[in-house]
């Protein structure tokens, strides 16, 4: 059995399938899938020779077999699958080994919101058909070249509710360090493993001594088998071809030195061959080496990850309907902006994890959960805590949820903890566990602390184990249950004997009395002193939040006071966040808040002229944005995001223009190239030159080169601009280039895109690189005028 070698045995997968298909014959623009159909034997070949290397593992040629993707295929996708399977199956009859036949699954080539407009539970249909196409031909699922955590999610839920097949992930990096929508590998390992994965690594992006650090974070987070493909180094061009630049032996010494520190199953991507493969399977031992293998408690969102317990965690109440008459309402109606604010106005006061509650009376709690899990998350990059007493809306919220959240709560009832688990187990969630059974909250400590135990027992027949669970005390107000406040502190001292971590709804205690904060602070202090890790609490008091700073500092986690200091400059230079901070238009359109952005923008219109709006906010605001992109502080969907806000200023700006085409200057002509489907940059460009008074004819994303030639034709443009967001697609725009500069006296052509360099531009025999929207304005005005 596979599952039996997993983590035991160190295992070989195959090398790359397009580089052998390329050399087999395989012609730019084919689909690579058909020639299952068209060519079984170049697949079978392929599949032969690396089972002939040594492989243990070979990946059926069904990386873009997805529904989308072969839309325009001239077979079934039941055909290109099944022909596939068949292909690999042949191979491995003929060779007469043992060897295990992955159904690869790349990823769908539609972004899902908010950066694209796939939905989860489309995303989630289209691999459920390649699953249930597969399932019962294959030894395992293998999701590849991954570059969206929250797709793999759906992914994953796909495979599992459809088959009982082992699921290996991998997922690529960019030079960053973190996938293309912006989650670091301890992000991608925590939520996998949660979701119950087999193995886990990283495949592609880069070559292997490039990825020493993505490789070490997982090994050290892990607790699964970890799993590499590198590709045979960095790609070069060498006469318009792409060529990877280490020889096998190089390849073979680097990913030796990773199975010595544990991964087990090792791979090749992008420019191994078979030959690589063979030098693998001679070079490496059959055995993995001994991990160490930590356990600490992750809870993550789609790109960050916190651990509980290192330092004090706090976790924003505000979220939170009860005794908000105006955050009630705005649920009901599902009028959500009022919630995006809290939650923004949260993470900027301090706050590490957000509560989500929005238990209203008569709302259909799961639909609510979800709607506001989907806003919220489109808007912050905190782990959440899906709070509900509903089953439903807790596990709906665990499902939309893009990350591994926090879930509050079960208790000590069975009827609660037979609900919950299994969901929790499902989804990979770190459960609140709440000191309450059929007899209520005890009033001593002893009785609450057995209350725990009997949790943390139940927990483990669902294999849910103590690094997954928090437990919560529970606090009362004083204003009631004085004599109990002191029970729940000695409570929290004798859980933390257990091995979990505790939480507690510290406001609680000072409900119906007088100078709430005081107590709030005061109680905050006692309960961290007993062990309390994650506070449930109002991150926008800001002297409880100081209270923490402090208590950082004396209990020895903010080690030489560093965050404490830096803290104190900061905060002599800033404005404190209240409930009722305003956004300016640029803080709104940075952050990306759609239902904000109009009125802010008419507001601005009342002093300033839209000139001056774009020059001294939404260019500098974008400018921002783009700059925290480069840097790795802003990841994709939130540049997204911010960019379509913009978008609505720019709308909104218009307006105020003159309409008149006649005095408008240009034609330009814009597009993004063929195969890449990321049009948020040309779109900036567009509104930014139309601003500045040209007229822009916009061929939209992912256009065919002779389209753009025909567009020249048809319109007579003064200039071009080309737009390419990934590395994959420059070779298109090279190719478009080459194609217009056959025409005699063709206009300039500008380029521009997140993975241009000017070296690359001029490379490519563009006129001028475009490195943002103002600089194509300046182009455009030294072309056109
Ligand atoms: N344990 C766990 N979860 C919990 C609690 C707990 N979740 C809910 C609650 N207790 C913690 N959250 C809050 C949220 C708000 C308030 C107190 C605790 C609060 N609200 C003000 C009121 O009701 O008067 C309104 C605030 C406002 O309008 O600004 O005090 O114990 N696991």
């Amino acid at each position: 059995m596979l599952q039996d070698r997993l983590g035991k045995d160190l295992l070989i997968f195959d090398g790359a399938m397009g580089t052998q298909l390329q050399e087999k014959g395989l012609k730019a623009g084919e689909i690579p899938e058909m020639l299952n159909i068209t060519h079984p034997k170049w697949l079978q070949d392929i599949h032969e020779a690396y089972l002939r290397a040594g492989a243990d593992f070979i990946t059926t040629n069904t990386f873009g077999a997805n529904r989308l993707k072969m839309k325009e295929a001239p077979a079934s996708l039941k055909e290109i699958i099944e022909s596939a399977v068949h292909n690999a199956k042949e191979a491995r009859k003929k060779v007469g080994k043992e060897a295990y036949i992955a159904l690869d699954i790349g990823p769908i080539g539609s972004l899902m919101e908010p950066m694209g407009t796939l939905t989860f539970d489309e995303a989630y249909d289209i691999v459920k058909e390649q699953v249930l196409l597969a399932k019962d031909e294959v030894d395992l699922i293998l999701f590849e070249t991954m570059s969206d955590l929250y797709e793999v999610k759906a992914g994953i839920l796909a495979a599992k509710e459809n088959c009982d097949l082992p699921i290996f992930v991998t997922m690529t990096f960019e030079a960053n360090g973190r996938t293309l929508s912006g989650s670091t590998p301890t992000t991608m390992v925590n939520v996998c493993s949660g979701l119950g994965v087999d193995a886990i690594g990283v495949n592609c992006s880069l070559g292997p001594d490039e990825l020493k650090p993505i490789i070490e974070e997982i090994l050290s987070v892990s607790h699964l088998p970890v799993m590499i493909q590198p590709n045979a180094g960095l790609p070069c061009l060498v006469d318009g071809h792409t060529h990877f630049d280490i020889t096998r032996e190089h390849y073979c010494a680097s990913v030796l030195a990773y199975a010595k520190k544990g991964v087990s199953i090792i791979g090749g991507c992008c420019g191994t061959t078979p030959a690589f493969i063979e030098l693998l399977k001679q070079t490496l031992p059959r055995q993995t080496a001994l991990r160490k293998i930590s356990n600490k408690t992750l809870v993550s969102s789609g790109t960050d990850t916190i651990e509980l317990g290192k330092t004090i965690t706090v976790c924003g109440e505000r979220l939170n309907p009860t005794g908000k008459k105006k955050l009630k309402q705005a649920l009901l109606d599902q009028q959500y902006d009022r919630v995006v604010l809290e939650a923004i106005n949260q993470e900027r006061a301090g706050a590490h994890v957000l509560d989500v509650n929005v238990g209203v009376p008569g709302i259909d709690e799961p639909l609510a959960m979800k709607n506001v899990i989907k806003m919220v998350q489109e808007v912050v990059t905190l782990p959440l805590q899906i709070d509900s007493s509903n089953i439903e809306a807790l596990e709906t919220g665990c499902r939309y949820y893009n990350g591994r959240p926090l879930v509050n709560s079960v208790n000590g009832k069975m009827e609660s903890m037979e609900s919950i688990f299994p969901i929790v187990k499902k989804y990979g969630g770190i459960i609140i566990g709440l000191t309450l059974d059929d007899r209520g909250i005890p009033d001593r400590a002893e009785d609450r602390f057995e209350i725990a135990k009997k949790i943390i027992a139940k927990a483990k027949d669902y294999g849910i184990y103590e690094d997954s669970i928090v437990i919560d005390c529970l606090v009362l107000t004083a204003s009631a249950k004085q004599s109990e406040v002191m029970e729940t502190i000695k409570a929290v001292q004798m859980v933390k004997t257990l091995g979990v971590h505790t939480v507690l709804g510290v406001s609680n205690v000072s409900f119906g009395l007088p100078d709430r904060p005081l107590l709030n602070r005061t109680y905050l202090t006692m309960a961290m002193t007993a062990g309390l890790d994650l506070p449930i609490m109002n991150p926008m008091d800001q002297e409880m939040m100081a209270v923490i700073d402090a208590f950082n500092v004396l209990h020895h986690n903010d080690v030489d006071a560093a965050c404490y200091i830096e803290r104190h400059v900061e905060q002599t230079k800033k404005p404190p966040v209240s409930s009722n901070t305003v956004f300016t238009l640029k803080e709104i359109v940075m952050r990306g808040i759609k239902d904000e952005v109009v009125l802010a923008t008419r507001k601005q219109l009342e002093e300033k002229n839209a000139m001056e709006i774009i020059n001294t906010i939404l260019i500098p605001a974008l400018e921002e944005v783009g700059n925290g992109f480069e840097k790795g502080t802003v990841f994709l969907p939130q540049l997204i995001q911010s960019a379509e806000t913009t978008k609505m200023a720019f709308e909104i700006l218009k307006e105020t223009f003159k309409k008149d085409t006649e005095t408008l200057k240009g034609p330009i002509v814009l597009a993004t190239v063929e195969g890449d489907i990321h049009d948020i940059g040309k779109n900036i460009v567009k509104v930014v030159l139309e601003s500045y008074g040209f007229l822009v004819i916009d061929l939209g994303r992912d256009v065919k080169v002779e389209k753009v030639v025909e567009a020249y034709h048809q319109y007579q443009p003064k200039l071009i601009g080309l737009s390419a967001l990934m590395t994959t697609t420059v070779v298109s725009m090279e190719k478009t280039i080459a194609l217009l500069k056959q025409i005699e006296h063709v206009c300039p052509i500008m380029v521009g895109g997140a993975v241009l360099t000017p070296e690359y531009a001029q490379q490519i025999h563009a006129d001028y690189y475009a490195k943002d929207a103002l600089q194509s304005v300046e182009i455009a005005q030294k072309v056109i005028g």
